[in-house]
């Protein structure tokens, strides 16, 4: 690389080495960037902090560039992430979307994981996704900017906001959010230098680590512990003590007087009991079915365990959906992970 050309003046305004793979599909996005005007901003439905924080992000930044850009989810923002900055912008609802240019996905590959509410004609002239998940569909998207070793996709969406200069405070805040989240404060195996360089650079920009944590994670409504005693009252554990089990019944949140899900976080919970290797947690959804998440210690491969069942995810957190009776699902799934564990 010639110096001073424009290629080493940007990767000198990085912290974080970047291979030669993902500096080419940054460009690629970037020219995306300046060729449209319309955006469509979409993450995963039941959004977490890094679907929230990268949408934010994300929005915000195409917004500085002067682009037109529309915020959607299937779900509103979790209670705890309302305070981001640009989260007044988040639509839950879509009219006409036939002058949309570009559709951008966000921390997801695969279009299923947006809800099926998505409407087919929402996807404007391209579709291009950020992400870091393992598991992708490689068929549905123009342009794929995706790095399965990133912490977090706010990781990736940190390499190419630093292309538009001095990142703002709100975006800076959107893309803490999304490291913390991801990383369960800077702890899981997914804590790399390279998050941790990233949070230090946010954190120049003016990020307070305290406020934000204390935001996600210290301003729970009182009924989330309530709810968390009903489902810690589930917890069975197999005859090895390698797996643990949970289970959410639809009339725990009953009688609830809030309108969302509280469960989030309930499953770290159970993965932190000795000898544990993967936590399931089996919510209960309409009629026959369970959405289930998978967390792993470390050395099983929960991504390949969803994948068996139609999900995915993450080496070490991941998910699916199975229609069948609670019993016959945990009699299912311990088999599949006793032969994963053998393998
Ligand atoms: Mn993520």
């Amino acid at each position: 690389m010639s110096a001073g050309s424009d290629e080493t003046d940007r990767s000198e305004r990085s912290v974080v080495e970047c291979s030669d793979g993902l500096r080419e599909r940054l460009d690629a996005f970037e020219a995306l960037v300046n060729d449209n005007e319309h955006f469509l901003v979409v993450a995963h439905a039941s959004p977490d902090g890094d679907a929230v924080g990268s949408t934010l992000a994300l929005s915000l930044l195409l917004q500085e560039q002067g682009k037109k850009v529309t915020t959607y989810n299937r779900d509103p923002v979790p209670y705890n992430f309302e305070f981001l900055p640009g989260v007044e912008s988040w639509r839950t609802d879509l009219d006409d979307l036939s002058h949309v240019d570009v559709t951008v996905l966000l921390d997801c590959a695969m279009p299923s994981r947006i809800g099926e509410e998505f409407p087919a004609h929402g996807w404007g002239d391209t579709v291009a996704v950020i992400d870091h998940h393992a598991t992708w569909d490689p068929d549905f998207a123009d342009l794929y900017l995706r790095d399965p070793d990133a912490a977090a996709t706010g990781e990736v969406l940190y390499r190419l906001a630093v292309r538009y200069g001095e990142i703002s405070l709100d975006v800076a805040r959107n893309l803490y959010c999304c490291l913390m989240t991801d990383t369960g404060s800077f702890r899981y195996s997914n804590t790399s230098r390279t998050a941790f360089r990233i949070a230090g650079e946010l954190v120049e920009r003016g990020v307070e680590p305290w406020e934000m944590s204390t935001e996600v994670y210290e301003n729970q409504p009182q009924e989330r512990l309530e709810l968390l005693c009903k489902v810690l009252d589930t917890l069975s554990v197999s005859d090895d003590g390698r797996l643990a089990f949970l289970r959410v019944h639809r009339e725990m949140a009953a009688d609830l007087h809030i309108d969302e899900d509280l469960t989030d976080g309930f499953i770290n919970y159970v993965r932190s009991i000795r000898g544990v290797e993967v936590a399931i947690q089996m919510r209960e959804m309409e009629g026959d079915s369970w959405r289930v998440s998978f967390r792993s210690r470390g050395r099983v491969d929960v991504s390949a365990l969803a994948e068996q069942f139609g999900g995915g995810g993450h080496h070490n957190a991941a998910g699916c959906v199975i229609e069948d009776s609670p019993e016959q699902i945990e009699r299912r799934l311990s088999q599949a992970l006793i032969d994963l564990l053998e393998s």
